[in-house]
């Protein structure tokens, strides 16, 4: 493929908020990505709990194991922590992210398993890690063929131009949205399907969300979150600065971030018992869930 966008692509991404690349990446890649993967998912036969790289489904156990999610993959593989900076995405990024350079900001692998995969929620990345900037973004590259079977990710074009949403429930950050609180139509969303090596750029501020998977087919999606190097988080800036400095991709590091106005709301408090880096545990306390399954109950507020 071209590793450069078209202006259209460009325009695109500006316009709807994401853009989709099918056949972006090579199988062989693919099939490198996937086996580190394989092999990272291996040690969940070793554990009984989630820890600080692999989250647990629920129904996970050392016998039948099921990983919902790759945590940070960059920080706990050499292959990932070098993926991040893979040339092929800073190409793709370089017309969207502008020229103060880039900075990885998260990366994750959502898995799911067939007949069984999580759904997520709606959401707004940015109500995660809101900048002071929105030249933030993340890349997603499919590891296996995803049609509308197998739980795609959804998006709802142009919603990144609009309002921050409420991400709170009870007092406390949740990572989600109440669908009846917003008025927003979610029968309009768009579901990003492809073949194995698809890759999908969607914007920090663009509502999206994603189904259970239950078809026969497992769906597993690495995405890699980005922001413009002089994008400063404004709730978290995860480390130290010789840390953060350390995750610029391309370009130098800044101690004048750019600032410009968009709608941000505070990710705090984090609730108690939420493990760390897991939308699902994060997610579980909005009793109005879109795509059903079970709530947990409901914490103490919390005083903000
Ligand atoms: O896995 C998906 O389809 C979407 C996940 C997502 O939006 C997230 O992890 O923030």
């Amino acid at each position: 493929m071209a590793a450069k966008l078209s202006q259209e692509q460009v325009d695109t991404y500006f316009e709807q908020g994401y853009i989709v690349i099918p056949n972006a990446v090579a199988p062989a890649r693919i099939a490198e990505i996937k086996a580190e993967v394989d092999r990272m998912v291996a040690d969940a036969v070793n554990l009984t709990e989630s820890n600080d790289v692999l989250d647990l489904d629920p129904a996970h156990t050392p016998e039948a194991p099921r990983v919902r999610r790759i945590k940070s993959p960059h920080m706990n593989s050499d292959f990932f922590h070098a993926h991040a900076a893979e040339p092929l995405i800073m190409d793709i990024l370089d017309p969207i992210l502008g020229p103060s350079g880039i900075r990885t900001h998260n990366t994750k692998v959502n898995m799911k398993s067939a007949g069984h995969g999580e759904s997520v929620e709606w959401h707004q990345d940015w109500a995660f890690y809101p900048h002071t900037n929105d030249d933030v973004l993340a890349v997603g590259i499919y590891l296996e063929d995803c049609t509308e079977e197998n739980g795609p990710m959804l998006v709802l074009p142009g919603t990144h131009k609009g309002p921050t949403y409420d991400h709170h429930s009870h007092g406390y950050f949740c990572g989600a949205m109440d669908p009846d609180a917003c008025d927003l139509d979610f029968s309009a969303a768009v579901p990003l399907t492809g073949p194995a090596g698809t890759l999908t750029v969607h914007h920090a501020r663009l509502v999206h969300g994603s189904a259970f998977n239950r078809s026969d087919r497992p769906r597993t999606f690495l995405l890699q979150a980005y922001a413009a190097a002089d994008a400063w988080p404004i709730a978290d800036m995860k480390g130290s600065l010789e840390d953060f400095n350390n995750r610029i991709v391309r370009g130098e590091p800044t101690l004048t971030p750019r600032v410009v106005p968009a709608p941000v709301r505070i990710p705090l408090p984090y609730q108690p018992d939420a493990g760390p880096g897991s939308i699902y545990d994060n997610q579980s306390i909005l009793q109005n869930r879109y795509f059903g399954g079970e709530a947990k109950a409901a914490p103490q507020p919390a005083h903000v």
